[in-house]
């Protein structure tokens, strides 16, 4: 795959190897983070890039889409019998374009969104005010409890009582709890409003059963394609058959042109993964990871929001340790082990210091990782969190993690490549 970038263009192919020994030789603890498996990588890097196909599958805007067609279709098949949805439209570019079209499609500007929180594990795209959609919409938010730090459905309902939102959005980017879609479709119910479930982080999870689904209970559920569902970038709308006009019409014409075929194609790929037993497999060594690593940290004394985790992520509250989050990925960062700073509930810092760091499973999994790994790399970041001013400490850890990552290959063929 990379000889012809060594020869058009060096400089480049130094960086994009410099980047596969980076993903190989670090440890990803990044909670949206995966990698893709080289069958994702070969189509996304294929010919289908070079067509332009805007419409949809046997009604396209320009001729010699045959083949484009077999992949979207295919993917579109395959995600339907992923989720067990009706309708599917797989050519949202991100996970934001995927949001922006549902709320297109059922909201003017100034309409009423109830949504959670940026700051209580919420999504930028959810409403926040620097976002497009905090700046054509009255947004309102709900949050977690201030005690047990989960979704506060007294909350919910009194605001959507009092605001009367035409949109509930439901999901987030850092929440470790299970999502309890039922209470969210109760709610919804009382007041007339639609729901948008942005399942982005735990689309893997509700793939395989491991989490409930929201299909049978939201009109739209939106996803990311590469977090735990480990495809190519990308976003996707799920929706009830009757919204399926409205959902196509305003992904194209209405805010996108050209499809990304070559992704889509990659987004077929990922899917027809996801249908295979492995994939179940893999989803729950995820979940139990995510545990084992959450039990270290806790035996080692670090507060984790919400007292835990039931997902592939956890929040660390790094308080009591004197640390902050930002201060703790710079640590973390020089011993090899990559997290972000993340703020927690009702966090007394600003978002680019913040309180927390935000640590998940799914890539370190991908690379067959269990249990006795996660024990070892709580232990790792332990030790660097509470020495953070040890160049020493993050040297030895930086070397630990070296070796466990040579004991997990990623990418040989790749690396192979970049070396000769
Ligand atoms: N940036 C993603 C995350 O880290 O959760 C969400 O878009």
């Amino acid at each position: 795959m990379m000889e012809e970038i060594w020869r058009v263009d060096p400089q480049l192919a130094e960086a994009i190897c410099k980047e596969i020994d980076r993903q190989a030789y670090k440890l990803e603890l990044i909670a949206s983070e995966n990698f893709a498996s080289m069958a994702v990588l070969q189509a996304q890097g294929c010919v289908m890039t070079n067509k332009y196909a805007e419409g949809y599958p046997g009604k396209r805007y320009y001729g010699g889409c045959q083949w484009v067609d077999v992949a979207e279709d295919l993917a579109r098949e395959r995600a339907k019998e992923l989720f067990g949805c009706h309708h599917v439209n797989v050519q949202p570019h991100s996970g934001t374009q995927a949001n922006m079209a549902v709320y297109m499609a059922v909201l003017k500007p100034g309409d009423t969104i109830l949504a959670m929180d940026l700051a209580h594990g919420g999504h930028l795209s959810h409403g926040a005010s620097i976002n497009f959609s905090g700046q054509l919409y009255n947004v309102v938010f709900y949050g977690v409890d201030r005690e047990k730090e989960t979704i506060d459905f007294h909350q919910v309902r009194e605001l959507a009582l009092k605001h009367r939102p035409r949109l509930i959005v439901v999901g987030a980017s850092a929440y470790p709890r299970v999502i309890d879609f039922a209470a969210f479709r109760e709610i919804a119910d009382e007041v007339g409003a639609y729901i948008m479930a942005d399942i982005a982080h735990i689309a893997g999870l509700v793939a395989t059963g491991l989490h409930p689904s929201p299909i049978p209970y939201c009109e739209f559920v939106t996803t990311t394609t590469h977090k735990t569902l480990r495809g190519p970038r990308g976003g996707m709308i799920m929706c009830r058959q009757e919204f399926a006009q409205v959902i196509d019409k305003t992904v194209f014409p209405g805010i996108q042109g050209g499809p990304l075929m070559h992704v889509i194609a990659a987004k077929a790929v990922a899917f027809k993964e996801a249908l295979s037993p492995d994939f179940r497999e893999y989803q729950s060594q995820i979940v139990k990871n995510a545990a084992a690593l959450a039990g270290t940290l806790q035996e080692k004394g670090f507060r984790l929001v919400s007292g835990g985790t039931d997902n592939h992520l956890m929040l660390v509250d790094l308080r009591s340790k004197g640390i902050t989050g930002k201060e703790a990925e710079g640590a973390l960062e020089e011993a090899a082990i990559t997290v972000n700073k993340n703020m927690i509930p009702f966090d007394p810092q600003k978002p680019f210091i913040a309180s927390g760091i935000r640590i998940g499973t799914p890539a370190v999994t991908t690379r067959g990782m269990k249990e006795p790994e996660m024990v070892a790399i709580g232990e790792m970041i332990a030790r660097v969190l509470e020495h953070p001013g040890d160049p020493r400490v993050r040297r030895e850890v930086a070397d630990q993690v070296r070796e466990l990552c040579r004991r997990f290959p990623l990418y040989d063929r790749l690396q192979r490549e970049c070396q000769s």
